[in-house]
């Protein structure tokens, strides 16, 4: 009789080991999934907030060198919204990560953001390359525009014009607390 119950008290100990290796886990991957639209902490200063968990316009693209492999291809005059949620209020500094394999013969896309509605800036992309390696070169434009922020949830939305005819893809916006 002591003999079986040792021997559920131990299957119950592994048991309980072995839900604790599982939190731990879980967490882990979580801190590794650097994908999520929202700071996990205070203490995190730049959030990346990616094009392809957005809505609207644009083909998501699988791109080995993208953050979180994958990119919105983006055509003139389309337009790409994310979302993203703050914690607490704070002023912070825009970028944006994209790929151009642009025509070497024709003018690159002019990208516009805009931030809860009013605009935020825009630039001029760059051509990342050619032959279809430019979609995997990517370039960041940094510092596009800065703005004050409550916590809660906001929108950044994304529109591209001109260029040529092959669009830009966007790879996700930054946000450096300041
Ligand atoms: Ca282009
Ligand atoms: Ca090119
Ligand atoms: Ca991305």
């Amino acid at each position: 009789m002591m003999a079986v119950r040792v021997a559920v008290i131990f299957v119950l100990l592994q048991g309980a080991t072995s839900a604790i290796e599982l939190l731990v886990g879980t967490g882990d991957r979580g801190r590794e999934d650097g994908t999520s639209n929202a700071f996990r902490s205070t203490e995190v200063r730049t959030m990346t907030v990616e094009a392809e968990r957005g809505s609207g316009q644009g083909k998501i693209m699988w791109r080995s060198k993208a953050s979180g492999k994958k990119t919105v291809l983006l055509n003139a005059s389309e337009v790409r919204t994310m979302s993203f949620t703050l914690s607490s209020s704070g002023g912070f500094l825009f970028s944006i990560r994209y790929s151009n394999d642009n025509d070497n013969s024709a003018p690159c896309e002019t990208v516009s953001i805009r931030v809860d509605g009013s605009p935020l800036g825009s630039f001029v992309a760059a051509d990342t390359g050619d032959g279809g390696v430019g979609w995997n070169t990517f370039r960041t434009a940094g510092n596009i525009g800065s703005r004050s922020l409550a916590a809660g949830k906001h929108r950044i939305r994304i529109s591209t014009s001109g260029g040529d005819l092959y669009g830009i893809e966007i790879d996700c916006a930054r946000l450096k607390m300041m």
